[in-house]
C-alpha cells in the first residue's frame, strides 16, 4: 500500500510514523485508519530488524486532534458502531504489537488523538501537549477506546471527571496523573522516545514480547491476569535467551540475545 496520510521513516530499526494531515490538525479520517491497520497488521511485522516505532504528528500544533469531524457527519447511524468496532481493532493493534509502541505527543491529543495515544504502551510528552476527550461537546462519546484506557491509566475518578467535562490535560497534570510517561521540552519528544527503545532493544526480544502481551491481558477483561503470567514466564523460560541472560550474569558480561 502507497501510504499518503502517514509518514515512515526507518532510522536505523526505528520507526517514526507521523500521522500527516497537518492542515487538518492531523485528523484521523478513513484513510489515515487504512494506513494505519495496513501498517500494523502487514508492514511492521515483517521487519525483522524493528527495534520499535514512535507515533507523532506533523506540525507543531497537534499530534491529532481528533476524528475528522468533518468525514464522520456522513456517518450513517448503522455504520456507527461498526466505525467504533474497526477503530477499537486497529488501536488494538497497536496496544499487542510485541515491539515497543511510543507516541511523542507534540501538541493536541484529543478525542481519537488521546485515544490512539493511550493505545501506545507509553507516551513522551511535549511541553505543549494537551490530552483530552472532548466528545462529550459533541454529543457522542469515546469510541475508539477512550472510556476504558483512560480509567486504566489515570484511576476511575479522574478519568470520569474529564470524560464527564471534557476538559484538556496539559503536560504536567498528565504526567503527574501518569498519563505521560515523561514530559520534555517541545521539539525533544520523539528523541525522547528513541532513547526508551534504544534500551529495550538491548533487552531479550522474547522476553520485552512476552511482558507486553502479559500486561495486555490484564486489561482484557477474559483472562486471570496471574495465570496468564504464569504460564508465559513458563515458555519464556525455555528460551535460549534465557540462558544466555543467565549465563552472562554469572560472567559477568553482556547479554547477546538472538531472539529464540
Ligand atoms: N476534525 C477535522 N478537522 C479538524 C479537527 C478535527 N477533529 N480539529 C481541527 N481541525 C481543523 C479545523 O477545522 C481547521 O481547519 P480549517 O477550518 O482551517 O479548514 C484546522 O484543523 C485548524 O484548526 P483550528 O483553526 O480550530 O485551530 P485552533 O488552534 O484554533 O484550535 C483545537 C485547535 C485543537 C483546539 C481545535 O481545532 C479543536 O477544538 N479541534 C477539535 C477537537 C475535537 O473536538 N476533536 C474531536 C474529538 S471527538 C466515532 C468514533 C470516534 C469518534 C467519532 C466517531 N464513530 C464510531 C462514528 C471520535 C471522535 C473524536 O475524536
Amino acid at each position: 500500500m502507497k501510504y499518503e496520510n502517514i509518514l515512515v521513516k526507518n532510522n536505523r530499526g526505528i520507526i517514526t510514523l507521523t500521522i500527516n494531515r497537518e492542515k487538518a490538525l492531523n485528523a484521523l479520517n478513513k484513510s489515515v485508519f487504512d494506513e494505519l491497520e495496513h501498517f500494523f497488521a502487514k508492514d511492521a511485522p515483517r521487519k525483522k530488524t524493528l527495534k520499535g516505532i514512535v507515533i507523532t504528528g506533523a506540525g507543531e500544533k497537534a499530534f491529532v486532534a481528533g476524528a475528522d469531524i468533518k468525514e464522520f457527519l456522513s456517518f450513517k447511524e448503522d455504520d456507527a458502531m461498526e466505525v467504533s468496532r474497526r477503530g477499537q481493532m486497529i488501536f488494538n493493534l497497536i496496544e499487542n504489537f510485541p515491539k515497543p509502541v511510543i507516541a511523542a505527543v507534540n501538541g493536541f491529543a484529543l478525542g481519537g488523538g488521546c485515544e490512539l495515544a493511550m493505545a501506545c504502551h507509553m507516551r513522551i510528552a511535549s511541553e505543549r501537549a494537551r490530552f483530552g476527550q472532548p466528545e462529550v461537546n459533541l454529543g457522542i462519546i469515546p469510541g475508539y477506546g477512550g472510556t476504558q484506557r483512560l480509567p486504566q491509566l489515570i484511576g476511575r475518578g479522574r478519568a470520569m471527571e474529564y470524560l464527564l467535562t471534557g476538559d484538556m490535560i496539559n503536560a504536567a497534570d498528565a504526567y503527574r496523573m501518569g498519563l505521560a510517561n515523561h514530559v520534555v521540552p517541545h521539539g525533544e519528544e520523539v528523541k525522547k522516545a528513541k532513547e526508551i527503545i534504544t534500551k529495550i532493544a538491548t533487552k531479550a526480544p522474547i522476553a520485552v514480547a512476552v511482558t507486553i502481551d502479559c500486561v495486555d491481558a490484564a486489561y482484557n477483561g477474559v483472562v486471570d491476569g496471574m495465570d496468564y503470567e504464569a504460564r508465559s514466564f513458563g515458555e519464556v523460560s525455555h528460551s535460549d535467551d534465557f540462558k544466555e541472560g543467565a549465563a552472562a550474569f554469572i560472567e559477568r558480561r553482556k547479554a547477546e540475545f538472538k531472539g529464540r
